[in-house]
């Protein structure tokens, strides 16, 4: 079967069997912020596409819905949002082009496949630079990620908020990793494994003496099905809501970096918007954000023991092990940071000390 299909059977099958099942696929989830805020004036209707690339389980997909029912209450049903979730519209990539074109109105890709638009965004992709999700939080809110935002004026799309992916996690169908000497293999090959496209992180699987193929998401699932990769790295919530634990029987807590989202939309869509709707797409955008941010905490380390729970074989690293990570992909450090900005980088470094020491 197309693992496309068989995909969305096991979600519905396991969402056939309530919340009571011993395979849960949500975990606990607060309820959405209730939805403040004057109602709009009439300005006409509006329909918004949106493409996701992850499930209907995962906090993308569940801080969309809450995205578009703001919309929807606050403009009286005037603007609706669909959601085509499981990449089945495209890729990261391929959507992205799509708002340029105006053929789609909004997505809502990682950063790292979207360092073709915006350099500076690079900086999220540096390993083990933001240790806490505080850090990051810190990081998406601050002014010199604001304007990384801005920077896409003129390439055809708005970028409106960041949210959180998360902390990428490493999983393979080949061995347990606790070391960079499991990844790169002393007596067999190293590793294979799938990275965004991204080449910051193809640099950090070189390093480690991994073999690293950049891949759109959407492949992902089949190339490991099939044995082209034997891994991947994402977090939690996305390697359970994806169903990789089914090719996947190894994972290891490297949280070696910690990509946002971007919530974005074409500019040519936004032009076609009253100002009025704008400012309430904004300010959707900006809450759906927290609240995803939310759920996402709450999913991740749930998620990692459903993952155990269903047979992976996950790898706690302690203090030491995740040093010597560290330690290897030192290089990538020195290749990007001048590259990206070493102001910048040294900016996102104080941010990052300054919530160690909180
Ligand atoms: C979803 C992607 C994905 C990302 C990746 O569209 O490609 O691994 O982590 O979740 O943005």
């Amino acid at each position: 079967m197309h693992p496309f299909f068989k995909r969305t059977l096991l979600i519905t099958g396991a969402a056939l069997l309530g919340t009571g099942a011993a395979h849960a696929q949500t975990p606990a989830l607060s309820d959405p912020p209730d939805i403040e805020g004057a109602t709009v004036g009439d300005h006409g209707s509006v329909t918004l596409r949106m493409g996701l690339g992850l499930a209907e389980t995962s906090p993308q997909y569940l801080s969309s819905q809450y995205f578009a029912d703001i919309l929807d209450q606050r403009s009286e049903g005037r603007i609706s949002v669909n959601i085509f979730p499981n990449s089945q519209l495209g890729d990261d990539v391929q959507m992205m082009e799509m708002l340029q074109t105006g053929t789609l109105d909004m997505t809502y890709p990682s950063t790292s496949p979207a360092t073709g638009y915006v350099s500076e965004l690079a900086v999220f992709d540096l390993p083990f630079l933001l240790p806490t999700r505080e850090a990051a939080i810190e990081a998406m809110r601050s002014d010199a990620a604001q304007e990384m935002l801005d920077a896409f004026d003129g390439t055809g799309i708005k970028a409106l908020a960041f949210s959180e992916n998360g902390f990428r996690q490493l999983t393979n169908s080949a061995r347990p990793i606790a070391s960079p000497e499991d990844v790169a293999g002393l007596d067999v090959r190293g590793l294979s494994v799938r990275t965004m496209e991204n080449p910051v992180h193809l640099a950090i699987w070189q390093t480690l003496g991994a073999n690293p193929t950049p891949m759109a998401f959407g492949e992902l699932f089949s190339a490991m099905e099939q044995g082209v990769v034997d891994g991947q790295e994402n977090p939690w919530s996305t390697i359970l809501t994806s169903n990789f634990y089914e090719v996947q029987e190894y994972g290891s807590e490297t949280r070696h970096v910690y990509t946002p989202f971007i919530k974005m939309i074409s500019q040519r869509a936004w032009d076609r918007l009253d100002p009025e709707y704008q400012e309430l797409v904004q300010e959707a955008a900006l809450q759906a954000a927290d609240y995803e941010i939310q759920l996402a905490s709450e999913y991740d380390d749930w998620a990692r023991d459903q993952l155990e729970e269903r047979g992976m074989q996950v790898t706690r690293l302690d203090d030491e092990q995740i040093a010597a990570f560290q330690q290897a992909v030192q290089p990538v450090y020195d290749e990007w940071a001048p590259r990206i900005g070493e102001d910048l980088v040294a900016e996102f470094q104080r941010i990052a000390e300054s919530s160690m020491s909180q």
